[in-house]
């Protein structure tokens, strides 16, 4: 008695080696990071990209898919069990159901796993039966990804370049008040920190409402479950002396190390960390169609966000990142439905332009990058509408209110210096164009069996993505 079930004790702890053993030996995980500032396409990215996968009829340009050797692709339950799933069932039967309309706004981090039977190219091929790689797909917000430069900054250095940064705008006037009349040196009370950080919180979303980027720290905006937490009650106070014991200046001072170490930290250890390849999805016609100075701010952020991926920058991420590192970036200009195809090529180029900078550091760092133009839903058809004696290329889709309408955005240039450049010399207006952006709803969709929704280039950005590991 006692010999069986000893011994069978001893099986089962064989076979549970098994396990993680085939785990970590023969069914490869790849962790898909896809970010990318508010509203610039990540839940429709995810949502569409999820379906395609399921069903690849739209998908030719992902090689393994054209060779025939993904056998079955299925949805699992995901690895860590604190993260809440992406809400792929509801987010999909938005954009598909009979009155598609586009998902809500989702302001936290989520991730689901998608598994692939397939049987590897090449040599191996023949000799091999098919093997499980798994997806896991983790969505999180690009501000998050701002907050990494808070890392390096105390609370006075950080104080005064927000200070100096927000003074100029509009939305800022308010908070801007309460600062200036606060005297950081006097006792701490709570009421007016709550009311200082109240205003600054409301500074920050109508700064980002108002097409600003940089609107950091990131989880003012997003706070969650931390709404009303200390680490989330504190502002950029103007303070040039000393902090003494107990007052507001060593109290706000106190609560900015605690939202680097428990807010911003924990992000990067618990998520950043770990991913392997990943999307950064920019609205770039959204911030052309805004003028040149959310261009040039836009440009910023997107140089701030891929310092994240340069870890040498900041001694805590490269400890925690032992060499580790993203091996492939795909930059994706999002929404490319907007304009007739004869224009994606400059778009593509906008976007190159727009974070060579950037991705020179990146590619610096080794990580492999590309861009491109796409969309992940495609809610338009293209025609070409005599306007004036000239053939525009146009969009036509359905609106908002239901109504349908042909749209031409303007004519993009040639050389992206020309856009660039005169956002980064402060322009206030394009010069001699105008961009046009309209809202178009997606389109009522009857779709064949083993096709997904219809796309431009989701295929292209899969095969960069994870192509190479299927
Ligand atoms: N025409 C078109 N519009 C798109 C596409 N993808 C996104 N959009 C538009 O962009 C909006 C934002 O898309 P989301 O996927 O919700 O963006 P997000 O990055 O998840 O936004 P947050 O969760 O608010 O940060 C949508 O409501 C659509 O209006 C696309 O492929 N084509
Ligand atoms: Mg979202």
């Amino acid at each position: 008695m006692v010999i069986s079930s000893l011994a069978d004790s001893v099986v089962r702890g064989v076979e549970s080696v098994g396990d993680t053993v085939s785990e970590a030996f023969f069914e490869p995980v790849i962790r898909l990071g896809v970010t990318g500032l508010a509203r610039s396409g990540k839940t429709v990215f995810i949502t569409s990209l999820v379906a395609n996968l399921l069903d690849r009829g739209r998908m030719p340009g992902l090689v393994a898919q054209q060779e025939g050797r993904i056998n079955a692709v299925y949805l699992q339950p995901q690895p860590d069990d604190t993260v809440p799933r992406f809400d792929y069932e509801n987010h999909l039967a938005a954009l598909t159901g009979p009155q598609p309309h586009w998902p809500d706004s989702t302001r936290a981090v989520s991730e689901l796993r998608l598994s692939f039977k397939a049987r590897p190219s090449g040599l191996l091929s023949g000799l091999q039966g098919p093997r499980t790689v798994h997806l896991d797909i983790v969505d999180y917000p690009g501000e998050w990804l701002l907050d990494l430069a808070l890392l390096d900054k105390t609370y006075e250095a950080w104080s005064a370049e927000t200070l100096e940064r927000i003074t100029a705008r509009p939305q800022a006037a308010t908070f801007l008040t309460q600062a200036n009349a606060a005297d950081p040196a006097d006792t701490h009370d709570e009421p007016t920190a709550q009311a200082l950080a109240k205003a600054f919180a409301e500074y920050l979303n109508a700064a980002r409402d108002a097409g600003f980027y940089d609107c950091t720290p990131g989880r003012f905006l997003l706070p969650g479950d931390l709404a009303g937490s200390p680490v989330l009650t504190f502002a950029p106070l103007p303070v040039d002396g000393p902090a003494p014991r107990r007052s507001l200046h060593r109290e706000m001072a106190r609560r900015f190390e605690a939202y680097k170490s428990q807010v911003v930290k924990p992000f990067f250890r618990d998520h950043f960390a770990r991913i392997d390849r990943q999307v950064v999805l920019v609205d770039a016609l959204g911030a052309i169609h805004k003028g040149p100075q959310a261009v040039e701010d836009m440009r910023r952020a997107m140089a701030d966000i891929l310092s994240a991926f340069r870890p040498g920058r900041n001694a805590w991420l490269s400890r925690l990142l032992l060499g580790k590192r993203v091996e492939r970036i795909l930059f994706a200009a999002t929404k490319a439905d907007h304009l007739h195809h004869q224009q994606h090529q400059r778009l593509t180029h906008i976007m190159e332009a727009l974070i060579r900078d950037a991705r020179d550091r990146a590619s610096f760092a080794g990580a492999d990058t590309t861009a491109l133009s796409m969309a992940s839903l495609r809610a338009t058809t293209e025609e070409m509408r005599l306007h004036d004696g000239v053939e525009l290329p146009c969009v036509r889709g359905t609106l908002m209110d239901g109504k349908q309408a042909a749209f031409y955005p303007g004519e993009l240039p040639d050389d992206p210096l020309k856009l660039l450049g005169a956002a980064r010399n402060g322009a206030e207006g394009w010069l001699d164009a105008e961009y046009g952006f309209m809202s178009f709803a997606p389109a009522k969709l009857t779709l064949r069996p083993g096709d997904g929704p219809p796309h431009i280039r989701l295929d292209r950005a899969a095969q960069f993505l994870i192509g190479d590991r299927l």
